[in-house]
């Protein structure tokens, strides 16, 4: 994909992040460091309002993943292009530009959210603006990739697919039918592999007999790449390659993005399968802390404005919860909507 790459690593030379992040703008990197509070911070009212018994069924929170989630949504045409994704999707649903009420809602199972309060944490969909939704059944959204890529396809327009799943997925069989496919009929599909290192209680290391799981994409003849998920602009930067491969009409791209799940799988998870100092090494690798500097050394944020940014963003999740909490709770008698169709 054109960059140096270290052990399989793509890395990103400091001249091209300074070009990255120039092109960006400060206006759009502010905005995309408030998103990436924004994430972190309704993930953390979500972790208090399942707490309480506000919130019905399970959850995956995806804190310490946020880099990946922006880096990849912001490299694609929100909107336009599609997204597909999975069980820790807040972030992904967020990073494409999701309404924070609208999320909240669907968060707490009220009419007023995204799906009506039907989709609750994990199949949160917004088909108006593409982003196609998650699916409970582990890679159930890649070989939908295939299907959106191949309608790209026969309507002939300049749109990608941006499907995300994780490690547990990628040793799945409809992983590998969905690359193979996509691969032979050269679809604009960008399969981004979020390796947060485990799939529920099994380790990567433990899972795979390959230093990277981009390695795969040989097999099938498309362009495989490992990137440092807990790096904005470097996940930004493969994404967009991808992207603008597939728009060319090159076929599909698979990236792995290495980053960490903070805290448990799901709530119900003692992680007796890895070691508090794994956890602080990750932690201390904090991707928004990463970015937040990044934008202070290239002065387009003064570090005393990140309490002006924190504070908007708590406001704003404060507005979502008051929002959602006095939305109605969905009819009993309109159950049977969306189950059948005519
Ligand atoms: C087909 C299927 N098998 C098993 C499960 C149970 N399950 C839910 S999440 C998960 C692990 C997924 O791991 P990964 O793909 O790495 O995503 P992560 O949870 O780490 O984000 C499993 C096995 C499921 N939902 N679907
Ligand atoms: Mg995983």
């Amino acid at each position: 994909m054109g960059n140096k790459s270290t052990n399989g690593i793509q890395k990103l030379s400091k001249k091209r992040s300074i070009k990255l992040l120039k092109s960006i703008g400060s206006e759009e990197s502010l905005k995309i460091l408030e998103r990436m509070y924004t994430i972190r911070a309704f993930e953390e009212k979500a972790e208090q309002l399942y707490s309480l018994g506000k919130t019905h069924g399970t959850m995956h929170l995806s804190i310490g993943q946020e880099a990946t989630s922006l880096g990849a949504c912001k490299a694609v045409r929100s909107g336009y292009d599609y997204l597909l994704n999975h069980h820790r999707g807040h972030g992904h649903c967020l990073a494409w530009g999701a309404e924070l009420n609208l999320m909240m809602a669907e968060f707490m199972g009220k009419e007023t959210g995204y799906c009506r309060g039907r989709g609750g944490s994990m199949h949160i969909a917004d088909v108006e603006r593409n982003n196609l939704g998650a699916n409970g059944i582990v890679a159930g959204g890649i070989p939908m990739s295939v299907g959106v890529g191949l309608s790209i396809q026969m309507r002939a327009t300049d749109q990608v697919c941006l499907v995300i799943f994780g490690d547990g997925a990628a040793n799945t069989g409809p992983f590998h039918e969905a690359l193979n496919m996509a691969s032979i009929w050269n679809l604009p599909v960008i399969f981004l592999c979020e390796n947060n290192q485990y799939a529920m209680s099994m380790a990567v290391k433990r899972a795979f007999n390959i230093d990277f799981i981009s390695q795969r994409s040989s097999s099938y003849g498309i362009p495989g790449v490992t990137v440092d998920g807990n790096d904005f602009l470097a996940v930004y930067d493969v994404v967009s390659k991808a992207a603008k491969r597939a728009r060319q009409g090159k076929g599909p791209t698979l990236v792995e993005s290495l980053t960490y799940r903070w805290l448990g799988h799901s709530k119900s998870d003692r992680q007796l399968y890895r070691t508090r100092e794994e956890v602080k090494e990750w932690r201390a690798r904090d991707p928004i802390v990463r970015f937040a500097n990044r934008l202070i050394r290239a002065a387009f944020l003064a570090e005393e404005d990140l309490e002006t940014i924190k504070s908007r963003v708590d406001q704003s999740i404060q507005d979502a919860l008051a929002f959602a909490e006095s939305s109605p709770e969905p009819d009993v008698g309109t159950i049977m909507e969306g189950v059948y169709a005519d």
